[in-house]
């Protein structure tokens, strides 16, 4: 397997000088870098691509910044940058590029991938996803009966669910009202059932996403959803008016029965987590429409180019990703909490955990060594602010750090009296309480019995980035979305993992398939696993059988 042209290098340098420094600042408090610092708020501030940062109420300051920018250097980030952008094989352990920038390069871009220009390719599917989805959204897409398709569903699990699902939610805003769409990912039968329970199959169009077209919960789902609708329309010609695909197996997706003008391809080159500006985004274009998609990807694109060109110390994706490499490795800080005050981006924190953590899950390097240091903090969050009747007591008072991304708009997309300012009262409010707590003094002073007054500190000193855009936009949503690929790509250069492989996915998936036949025999099955699952596999079949 060939490797890429340039490997990051170790950079002990700074991780040493970083180390030092940290071990010198640690317990510096922020009330102190802000008092020291009256301008602090406006350098810890970078903007690009309508998303506003405010970082200064991390636990840094120049020097740590200077480190951190030092290191990324040091780990040849600008290369590596290059060598994505350029369709480098730098998914080593798949020997494939990562491309899934070139999904939202404009229409004259040249992006070669194997001595081809990829743009051309990508802009065709891009045309086709169009013409398919004004025709649903015009009605003139009928079903077998005649009816028109009212209802969309997508199936797919992981990066073929997750985007979609996200982004449909993200932009509900804009996304046509007359039409429904469901979700449909688990191999849960539940899923499946109540995603199509009140739905009727005439008007029903199913999109099977599936990157490989072989992924067992997919696949299980999409015959069950092909089963459901010719039980209705009874006529395998309906398959062709109530299923697309959307994969890069053209073999499996006709083996299946759909017509492969209703497939919607992409590449290998782009990983199923960094895909729902691909094709996989079918479902959110017949949403928002062919236009709106594209504000979305020229969103990403922005922030592509910002991530490529702007020097490191104005860079959102590398500040973003440098300041999470400073809390997992400096400050044993286990998890990030992604904070977003907006009830669209519901989503949005599950997705960024499949992002961030299939990405940076890893424990080997690039060559193959151990790492030698903590990787892929664990990304968790809720929209606010809901999160803050109820976790958000460990986050202030609780024995971890836990840093935290705060997301929030200017503008409310429902700006009913009063909500908008109450919301964003909060976001400000939290990075406050978070950064400065409240001392021993202050709670005496509130005339707090002395027993309680250790309850009722906040030590402060919790780290903060603040997110701030004018307005939930497709282009915003793109660029948000490209800002944490790329910070996950910027921890995972330092770290010197591949983001782009998911191997620790497959063993489970392995014995999976060894179980299957164990739980469904008729016969009492001769096991040999280990004496738990042994038991379990026992268990069950005692159950299922009473
Ligand atoms: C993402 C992973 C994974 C993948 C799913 C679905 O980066 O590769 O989540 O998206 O396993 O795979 P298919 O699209 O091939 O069904």
């Amino acid at each position: 397997m060939s490797t890429p042209a340039t490997q990051p290098t170790p950079s002990p340098a700074a991780w040493n000088e970083l180390a030092a420094h940290a071990a010198k600042t640690r317990d510096t408090h922020l009330r102190a870098l802000f008092a020291a610092d009256p301008s602090r708020a406006e350098r810890f501030t970078a903007e690009a691509v309508g998303l506003f940062l405010d970082y200064s109420k991390n636990r840094i300051d120049d020097q740590a910044l200077a480190l951190l920018l030092k290191l990324a250097e040091q780990s040849k980030l600008k290369e590596r940058i290059e060598l994505m952008f350029t369709g480098a094989a730098i998914n080593i352990t798949e020997n494939r590029a990562v491309l899934h920038t070139a999904l939202r390069a404009p229409k004259d871009a040249v992006i070669l991938h194997d001595g081809n220009n990829v743009v051309p390719l990508v802009h065709a599917v891009l045309d086709k996803m169009a013409a398919f989805a004004s025709q649903i959204r015009s009605r003139a897409w009928k079903g077998f009966t005649g009816k028109p398709i009212k209802n969309i569903v997508n199936v797919g699990i992981g990066g073929s669910d997750l985007g979609p699902v996200m982004a449909y939610e993200a932009l509900r805003s804009c996304s046509d009202r007359g039409l429904v769409f469901r979700f449909v990912s688990n191999v849960d039968g539940t899923d499946f059932a109540e995603a199509v329970h009140d739905l009727d199959p005439a008007e029903t169009l199913f999109i099977i996403s599936s990157k490989t077209f072989t992924t067992l919960e997919t696949m299980t789902n999409a015959h069950t959803a092909r089963q459901w609708s010719l039980a209705a329309l009874k006529d395998e010609r309906a398959v062709a008016r109530h299923f697309g695909a959307v994969s890069t197996n053209a073999k499996e997706v006709s083996a299946f029965g759909i017509d492969t003008a209703n497939m919607f391809e992409f590449w290998d080159w782009v990983g199923g987590r960094y895909s729902m500006d691909s094709a996989i985004g079918l479902s959110t274009m017949i949403a928002i429409g062919p236009d709106h998609f594209r504000e979305l990807l020229d969103g990403f694109h922005a922030m592509d180019v910002h991530f490529r060109t702007a020097p490191f110390d104005a860079n959102l994706p590398v500040i973003l990703g440098m300041l999470a490499v400073w809390y997992t490795d400096f400050f044993n800080a286990e998890t990030i909490a992604v904070l977003p005050y907006d009830q669209y981006l519901k989503r949005f924190p599950a997705y960024l955990q499949q992002l961030t953590m299939e990405s940076n899950g890893k424990s080997v390097t690039l060559d193959g060594g151990r790492v030698d240091r903590p990787t892929g903090p664990v990304y968790w969050g809720e929209p606010g602010t809901n999160g803050q009747h109820s976790f958000y007591q460990l986050i202030h008072q609780g024995t971890r750090l836990i840093p935290c991304d705060l997301i929030g708009f200017a503008r409310s997309l429902n700006p009913l009296p009063k909500h908008h300012d109450l919301l964003m009262s909060n976001v400000f409010a939290q990075a406050e309480a978070l950064a400065f707590g409240k001392t021993p003094e202050q709670v005496k002073a509130e005339g707090t019995p002395d027993w309680l007054v250790p309850h009722r500190v906040f030590d402060g000193n919790r780290p903060t980035n603040v997110i701030l855009a004018e307005k939930l936009t497709p282009a915003i949503l793109g660029a948000l979305v490209a800002l944490y690929e790329h910070s996950v790509f910027v921890q995972g250069t330092v770290w010197r993992i591949n983001s782009f492989d998911q191997w620790g996915v497959e063993l489970g998936k392995q014995l999976a398939q060894r179980i299957i036949p164990e739980l469904a025999s008729a016969e009492e099955p001769a096991l040999a696993h280990d004496s738990s699952t042994n038991a379990l596999i026992k268990r069950y079949r005692a159950l299922k059988a009473r």
